[in-house]
């Protein structure tokens, strides 16, 4: 048994948050454009709707834990390469391109923090905007053989994910895995490289067979998994990031169940928010998050 794996067994509740450039005109999460639903620059022009004006992190940290969650996991980076803190790396960040010019993760680790929460951070490993990055809407040939623009694509998601561990994060959340082999991510380098920077920290099981817990896919699993520490993702309607279309809410009794059902199998339940492009969150999972909370806090205890 880890030490460091300790408050992960017994967290039994984390908000996720989706937020991104997607958020402006309400459309999937990177996918979109990956799938043909809208070209990758109209896309890209998500970019200066991102003005996070009524961007306030603290009150963001208090609801999270108004619901009674012990963590939470923010992104990063989603696979379109849009980085939501201060990268070096790369100018497709928030600060030089989008109105909000702000480092959005930094104050939101802080006010989550004082708040008394673990704090996570999403990052895909794939960037579908890395002109490096092979498989760049689906134009596998052109790249794969080519080993000067992947090493560069290395360098690079090394130098990000080495700027994350200022942050000495809680967790990382990896994500996007599936598109390589734990070779060509260096998947193993990367867990010493987190582990010598970060000693405590915890790695989700994104990263090619390097993590430390499992994630069960599809729903709540009906058995117990074998895994001692596992987490199961879900969304509150159908989408990661905010949709305003989406209005598919599962309700606050069957969140509950949900979650009483990863605890009772001793898992914990990731539950999404998206905010909106300004930095509100929408009414219906502040109802939830409150709903949930309503509950939780009366069993805090346990
Ligand atoms: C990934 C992302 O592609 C998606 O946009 C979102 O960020 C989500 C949290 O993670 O999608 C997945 C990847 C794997 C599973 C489910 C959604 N899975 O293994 O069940």
């Amino acid at each position: 048994k880890e030490e460091r794996l300790e408050w992960f067994q017994d967290a039994k509740l984390g908000i996720f948050i989706h937020w991104g450039i997607y958020a402006v005109n309400g459309i999937d999460e990177s996918w979109s454009f990956y799938n043909g639903y809208i070209t990758y620059p109209d896309y890209m022009e998500q970019l200066d709707g991102f003005t996070a004006k009524n961007y306030n992190p603290k009150d963001w940290a208090k609801l999270i834990a108004e619901s009674g969650a012990r963590y939470t996991v923010i992104t990063t980076k989603h696979h379109d390469g849009v980085a939501l803190w201060n990268s070096k790396h790369s100018d497709l960040n928030v600060i030089d391109k989008t109105p909000a010019k702000k480092d959005v993760i930094t104050p939101f680790v802080d006010a989550a923090r004082k708040e008394g929460l673990k704090v996570g951070l999403y990052y895909s490993l794939l960037d579908w905007s890395h002109p490096d990055y092979p498989n760049f809407l689906r134009n596998k040939k052109r790249y794969d053989q080519d080993d000067k623009r992947w090493n560069n694509f290395t360098k690079f998601n090394f130098g990000q994910i080495k700027e994350l561990t200022k942050y000495d994060p809680d967790l990382y959340w990896f994500d996007g895995d599936w598109e390589q082999s734990a070779e060509k991510w260096k998947a193993k380098e990367m867990r010493e490289l987190l582990l010598k920077e970060t000693p405590n920290t915890i790695i989700n099981s994104r990263l090619q067979g390097y993590g430390d817990y499992a994630t069960p896919e599809q729903g709540v699993p009906i058995t117990r998994p074998d895994s001692n520490y596992w987490e199961l993702c879900m969304t509150m309607n159908d989408s990661w990031g905010f949709q305003h279309n989406d209005k598919n809410y599962k309700s606050v009794n069957q969140l509950i169940r949900i979650l009483v059902d990863c605890i009772s199998m001793g898992g914990n339940l990731l539950l999404d928010i998206g905010p909106k492009a300004d930095g509100t969150i929408p009414q219906e999972q502040i109802d939830i998050l409150k709903g949930i909370g309503r509950w939780t806090n009366k069993h805090k205890s346990a």
